[in-house]
């Protein structure tokens, strides 16, 4: 049975969370991170250097960067359905995940931390009011791809769409000007009635 560290409102470690859930597969889950602590001592380092969550160890593997964790386990798990057997459709939303850690999750957290973790009285408005703008036309994109495709990665879902759906529910969840997107909305939605997206995302920002 795989064994995960993270801290289940970490985004990265919920899109492992979800890709779990969605695979069915039983693992162990250990908290680290945060007010957790763990991710300091020496036996997290040996696992990973970076001192960050989410960290798999799955046997002999042990695994970083959430996106990395997400596609073993579609990989292993999942072939054919959350990872694609189709090279060019399984790029078609590999393309998304490395766009949602390249592009959009620098620029998101800072919306996320200002109004998630950080008290009103010490909030910087004109960065968190310049980030959502800047997130806002990132989105766009991400839109416009879902205007003419039911999912990141095409008509199915796949692991295309996990980091950026994890993404999403904080999105819909901050008190931020959004404005109208109905691919993006739509495709929201659809993610909404998933059960383990609802197991996984839908928990309370903190
Ligand atoms: N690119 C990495 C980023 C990992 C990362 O930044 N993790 C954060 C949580 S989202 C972390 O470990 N922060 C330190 C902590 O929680 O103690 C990934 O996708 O896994």
């Amino acid at each position: 049975m795989p064994t995960l560290w993270g801290r289940a409102n970490s985004t990265n470690v919920k899109k492992v969370l979800w890709c779990l859930a969605e695979i069915g597969l039983p693992f162990e889950h250990v908290e680290a991170g945060g007010a957790h602590g763990v991710v300091d001592t020496p036996a997290f380092r040996a696992m990973n250097p970076n001192g960050l969550v989410p960290v798999l160890r799955d046997g002999d593997l042990v695994l970083w960067e959430s996106n990395a964790i997400v596609r073993y386990l579609a990989a292993v798990h999942s072939s054919g359905r959350l990872y694609p057997t189709d090279p060019a459709t399984r790029a078609r939303g590999d393309r998304w995940m490395d766009w949602c850690s390249t592009t959009l999750a620098p620029v998101f957290r800072t919306v996320f931390w200002g109004l998630v973790r950080t008290p009103p009285e010490k909030r910087d408005g004109a960065a968190i009011a310049a980030t959502t703008a800047e997130v806002s036309r990132l989105l766009a994109m991400v839109d416009a791809e879902l205007a003419g495709s039911r999912h990141l990665g095409g008509d199915d879902f796949s692991m295309g769409d996990i980091p950026l759906g994890a993404y999403a529910y904080a999105w819909f969840e901050m008190p931020v000007e959004r404005p109208p997107m109905p691919g993006l909305e739509r495709w929201y939605a659809a993610l909404r009635d998933r059960p383990a997206y609802r197991a996984a995302i839908v928990t309370p920002l903190t």
